[in-house]
């Protein structure tokens, strides 16, 4: 797969002169990577007299809390989200790869008009927006903030390094995975020279457990199922499972990755029941093995080795589904 890359500097300079005040946005259930990348372009905006605001249609993950001082990451509130979104002069969009992930932010984006520019590492999907400045062969959307804030010629600042930092570290798992290059890592030394702490920074991310997602942990992975010979893992985790742990769905951030890394395992799928009618599934993969292609036929998508999806059907129909699924994208990759 050949990478992608729109990198559209001059006219995204031009929306930032004109403009003043912005809206910042990322995915449903933002991570690492989307909350990095706000609050690195916010404090970029601010420093040259620009009214940014971080408003995504989900909270905000405790783990990337360290990166804010105040409210700078703002859950969309129904109340007051059509004045607000009448006057943004435009929207950056990051780390988003599908607009449907936007939710109730990309209906309020569209509704008012707002310009739009996506920010991004996934593929291209459409033509949804009015700029782009996106390349799938990027590690993480931290990266291309990067090099928008120097195509920019923006002094990095400290509170910016650690944010730059904080979105790769999370999309690499820790500078570890397929999507790591020699440019991640240049980048990384970059933020160190900037002040970045690197084992403060993986502290807050990595080491500071909630009790309930530890006890979530040991009940998820004693009911990891094996198909395919071994090359399939997968887990359901029922809401049950949840409540018995005291955990919420953002504990279980983490857990696929764990899997896939199991002797064998080609792939992994972590099954979450939302709701009668409502399952979300992450997929982990390695080698050969497209997570996306996974994701894809279950109306999901991501990159090669990380995807999901969410499907209007109960999990006991989806399991199903995703076995057949897993079954075609093995032996069609077992052949070549
Ligand atoms: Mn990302």
């Amino acid at each position: 797969m050949t990478n992608e890359a729109i990198r559209d500097l001059e006219a995204i300079k031009g929306v930032i002169e004109k403009g003043r005040h912005f809206l910042i946005t990322t995915h449903v259930n933002p991570d690492g990577d989307g909350i990095g990348s706000e609050i690195a372009l916010y404090h970029y905006l601010k420093s040259i007299g620009k009214k940014p605001s971080i408003v995504n249609c989900s909270s905000m993950p405790e783990n990337f809390r360290y990166l804010t001082t105040n409210q700078e990451v703002q859950e969309l509130n129904e109340d007051d989200s059509t004045a607000v979104f009448k006057d943004y002069d435009a929207a950056f969009v990051l780390d988003i790869g599908n607009y449907a992930r936007l939710k109730e932010v990309g209906q309020l984006i569209e509704f008012h008009k707002v310009p739009t520019i996506c920010i991004d590492h996934h593929p291209k999907e459409d033509d949804k927006f009015d700029h782009y400045f996106l390349d799938s062969g990027a590690s993480a959307t931290g990266e291309l903030i990067y090099d928008l804030l120097t195509g920019l010629d923006a002094e990095l600042t400290l509170t910016v390094a650690n944010a730059i930092y904080s979105a790769i570290m999370a999309d690499t798992g820790s500078f570890r995975f397929s999507n790591t290059t020699e440019k991640t890592h240049r980048i990384a030394a970059e933020m160190l020279k900037l002040g970045v702490n690197p084992e403060s920074v993986w502290g807050y991310i990595y080491g500071d457990l909630p009790p309930e997602r530890v006890s979530l942990q040991v009940e998820v992975l004693s009911k990891i199922q094996y198909d395919l010979d071994g090359k399939l893992a997968w887990v359901i985790v029922s809401k049950k499972m949840l409540e018995r742990a005291g955990a919420t769905s953002k504990n279980l951030e983490g857990f696929a990755d764990y899997i896939r890394n199991i002797r064998g395992v080609k792939a992994s799928v972590v099954i979450l029941e939302l709701g009668d009618d409502l399952t979300k599934l992450s997929f982990r993969s390695k080698g050969d093995f497209d997570s996306n292609l996974f994701a894809k036929q279950l109306g999901g998508g991501g990159h090669k080795y990380a995807s999901g999806a969410r499907v209007t059907r109960g999990y006991k129909e989806v399991v199903p589904e995703m076995l057949k699924a897993a079954k075609e994208i093995m032996s069609s990759t077992s052949k070549n």
